[in-house]
């Protein structure tokens, strides 16, 4: 592996500390718009070409919303998706993409496991219906070191469905929920949460322990995202995670494992 890779370092001592005092971080065109370009148009074949898939890839459908038309880049109107890790050499480098795992190193510690990988869209019309939450009740381990990385494909605004996060929050710890896994809105404070107003090409990193939400998408334009999560190495999945490549070892003391399989 180049040096290049191996020790790549992404991010400033700033942005690791905008992480550790708020919850997530984001950084801005972590992807140039020619790699935003392939990624849509790879992306666009993983939702509009739906059989033949790997048995353990699954899709989610979103009925066509009443007064919304079907937007052509989403013909299927796809809203969710998992293990898209399994689709082909591509989406293998993409979760295993240096500037992502470099990040997790800088953010997380020195020796980071794959967790899971999912894709999460707002077709026109959507409606968020998961609540507030923390991802933390969804997939405990021993210890809370785990983090998203949500790279958005479209420029991603209130109007269109964009994540938001409240600040700060992964300081309380787990927060009081009324089934398992949903806040309550009477435990946020009106106007207490940050809308991660992001443009294609951005990436949202987001810990397991700070409390976000997705937004509704009012336009007819569908908007589309890939979350892929990281763990360390030293905490124990406790949640039985069966998702592909879980577990996978992508950085150990700091050096990057893992090799470019389309680039030879
Ligand atoms: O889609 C988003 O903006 C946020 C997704 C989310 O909250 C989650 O997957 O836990």
């Amino acid at each position: 592996m180049p040096e290049s890779i191996s020790n790549l370092r992404l991010l400033t001592p700033e942005q690791k500390q905008v992480f550790i005092d708020n919850g997530y971080l984001i950084v801005e065109q972590l992807y140039s718009p020619d790699e935003i370009a392939e990624m849509r148009d790879r992306f666009h074949d993983l939702i509009a070409r739906i059989e033949g898939r790997p048995e353990n890839m699954s899709y989610a459908m979103m009925e066509p919303a009443e007064g919304y038309e079907i937007d052509p880049f989403n013909p299927e109107n796809v809203s969710g998706m998992s293990n898209q890790t399994l689709a082909d050499d591509y989406w293998f480098d993409q979760f295993t993409d240096p500037r992502v795992v470099s990040i997790m190193v800088d953010l997380l510690g020195p020796n980071i496991d794959f967790h899971n990988g999912k894709v999460r869209n707002k077709p026109p019309g959507f409606v968020c219906t998961q609540s507030w939450h923390q991802d933390w009740p969804y997939e405990r381990h021993s210890h809370p070191d785990l983090a998203a990385i949500i790279t958005y494909l479209d420029d991603t605004d209130f109007e269109q469905g964009a994540t938001e996060v409240l600040s700060g929050s992964h300081r309380k710890g787990e927060w009081p929920t009324h089934n398992g896994v949903c806040i309550a809105d009477d435990q946020v404070p009106p106007g207490s949460e940050t809308v991660l107003a992001a443009k294609a090409g951005d990436v949202a990193i987001v810990s397991v322990m700070v409390v976000h939400r997705a937004g509704h998408n009012y336009t007819n334009i569908a908007r589309h995202a890939i979350i892929n999560e990281y763990k360390t190495a030293e905490t124990v999945d406790q949640w039985n995670n069966r998702c592909a490549f879980a577990g996978l070892p992508l950085a150990r003391n700091g050096r990057l494992l893992m090799p470019r399989v389309m680039e030879g």
